[in-house]
């Protein structure tokens, strides 16, 4: 019976000290003190030991138990020191190492000069209106004299939700809403998303954006357009720009016109960027028609209006050389990132 217990306890000390994690702890533990265990089995095996001697071999059989136990514990602290070891060594920072580079995006070339402009136009006493996307065709063609036969309206133009309902082709709606609710003095800028139902190619795009100005008050004349139109130009080309309008016609605004600036490059020779005109066609523009006020609720016999139009993309690839209006939308970062 020594002998046995003597090969039990070196087994177990060997088995115990070999583990070197929960799981093979526990098995050396199911190994000798399970209810299955050799030692368990040497107290089944005691019915077998002359009565006298029963009490001697219980104690050592409880005294081999009690040190497995303590091995036990003590390789169970070994392995929890361990695995905190290896758990501060694995998750150490060094705090003296350089941050990692944090990569910060770039302002898109649309937004870079929406902001310019709406600060050139804020800084002339202008606010800014925002309006749906979804537009009636009250707002979108009736209350501009647009009405429902006019050409502007045919359908390789216009996305039609309904009889009713269109993606607005320009951002007037918001304009005539603002009318509608507000008494003149007005003087607002409507920058947004605009939709026209034109095939995709290199300068034309189902989707872009507009800034569209109204002024309505009394004694507006055509002078106080070209005048804050011209200051427009040179804040945003420079102030030796030079302007000039040519004749033009929209249905929502009479007398109408063009405003051109002069080619920065050959300043009126004609040269590739400006295809040899000399001159860069900038924006829209016109006296508010008198139907499209008194739509609104104003009266034209004591109010009187200017109105713009800007396209953000032209002015864009203008200013930035951008020669096809698709990369603004393909978010290529090897575009956006130029900016
Ligand atoms: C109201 C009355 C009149 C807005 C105007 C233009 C001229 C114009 C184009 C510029 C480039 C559209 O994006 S574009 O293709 N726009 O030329 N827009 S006058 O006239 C208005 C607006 C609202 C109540």
């Amino acid at each position: 019976m020594k002998e046995k217990l003597q090969g039990i306890l070196q087994a177990a000390k060997d088995q115990l000290a070999a583990a070197n994690d929960a799981r093979a702890l526990d098995e050396a533990r199911v190994r000798f003190l399970g209810k299955k265990g050799e030692l368990t089995a040497l107290l089944k095996g005691m019915k077998d030991v002359a009565p006298e001697e029963r009490p001697a071999v219980g104690q050592l059989i409880n005294d081999v138990r009690a040190e497995i136990e303590t091995i036990i514990e003590k390789q169970k602290k070994v392995i929890e020191q361990a695995a905190l070891a290896h758990k501060l060594e694995a998750e150490t920072i060094d705090v003296t190492l350089p941050g990692e580079d944090v990569v910060i995006g770039k302002k898109h070339p649309l937004n870079i000069v929406l902001d310019e402009l709406k600060e050139i136009f804020i800084g002339l006493g202008f606010s800014i209106a925002e309006g749906p996307e979804v537009e009636l065709d009250h707002y979108n063609f009736e209350a501009l004299n647009i009405p429902k036969d006019h050409p502007a309206r045919d359908t390789q133009d216009t996305f039609y939700i309904s009889d009713n309902v269109v993606l607005r082709t320009q951002t007037s709606g918001m304009q005539v809403r603002v009318m509608e609710k507000k008494k003149p003095p007005i003087r607002i800028i409507a920058p947004g998303r605009v939709y026209r139902s034109d095939a995709v190619d290199a300068t034309h795009s189902p989707l872009f954006h507009q800034i569209e100005g109204l002024v309505v008050d009394k004694g507006i004349r055509m002078s106080d357009l070209k005048g804050i139109l011209e200051l427009f130009a040179k804040k945003l080309y420079g102030e030796d720009t030079v302007v000039r309008f040519r004749p033009h016609h929209f249905p929502f605004t009479e007398p109408s016109a063009e405003m051109d600036i002069q080619c920065y490059r050959c300043h009126g020779a004609g040269c590739p960027l400006c295809k040899g005109e000399g001159w860069i066609e900038i924006l829209g523009c016109g006296m508010v028609h008198p139907k499209v006020l008194e739509t609104s609720g104003i009266d034209p016999e004591e109010y009187s209006g200017y109105a713009f139009g800007i396209g953000l993309e032209r002015t864009v690839m203008g200013r930035f050389k951008i020669d096809d209006i698709r990369l603004f939308y393909e978010n290529d970062v090897r575009f956006l990132e130029q900016f």
